[in-house]
């Protein structure tokens, strides 16, 4: 299955995602070719809708102390729910669909999430730190929320400007 990253301004990363009922090869096949797509841009989240497939599906390799994303740490996250919420903290995020763009963004510090694995199989999760960070920036996803949505007025506006100019120049590139 080819696959190509949906980047922002593109209106389907807007769409709400739709729970997975069929935990079938179609299914299989979908995760199976994300986990290239992501690993080969240097990306440590994806979520489904960001290759065009508006289900509540996302994966997650957080690299491990050498940097290193092999495939035995690679999470596959269905029909996530968040069952507890506490802390606050605050990383530079960066997003495959923004490409060149990262900022400040505040979110919980620890949660604890209920998820189907790719079988169906019940799951419930706890993290805290960088894997709590992205499974919130994912699962903002599944909502069609982006993290360039967090931002304060004057700094959506500034980047609005700097993202277009970075548009025109990379199509002036082609
Ligand atoms: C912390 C914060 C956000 C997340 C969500 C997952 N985000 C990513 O995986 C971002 C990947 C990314 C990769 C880039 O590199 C390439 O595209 C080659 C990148 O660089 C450029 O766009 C030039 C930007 C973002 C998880 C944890
Ligand atoms: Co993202």
């Amino acid at each position: 299955m080819k696959l190509t990253i949906v980047e922002y301004p593109d209106k389907r990363l807007r769409e709400k995602s739709c729970e997975v009922k069929d935990f079938d090869d179609s299914l299989h096949e979908l995760l199976d070719a994300m986990n290239p797509l992501m690993i080969s841009t240097n990306g440590i989240g994806l979520a489904a809708i960001q290759v065009g497939h508006p289900i509540r599906a996302l994966i997650l390799n957080i690299p491990d102390e050498e940097g290193e994303q092999p495939p035995e740490n690679l999470l596959e996250i269905i029909n996530p729910v968040m069952t507890h919420k506490s802390g606050e903290t605050t990383y530079q995020e960066g997003c495959l669909s923004v490409p060149q763009f990262y900022e400040d963004i505040k979110r919980y510090e620890n949660i604890i999430i209920n998820y189907q694995d790719r079988y169906g199989n019940t799951k419930t999760l706890e993290a805290n730190g960088l894997l709590a960070i992205a499974i919130q920036h994912e699962m903002d996803h599944l909502e069609g929320i982006l993290f360039i949505d967090k931002l304060s007025y004057a700094r959506r506006k500034k980047f609005e400007k700097e993202y277009k100019k970075m548009q025109k120049e990379r199509k002036n590139s082609k």
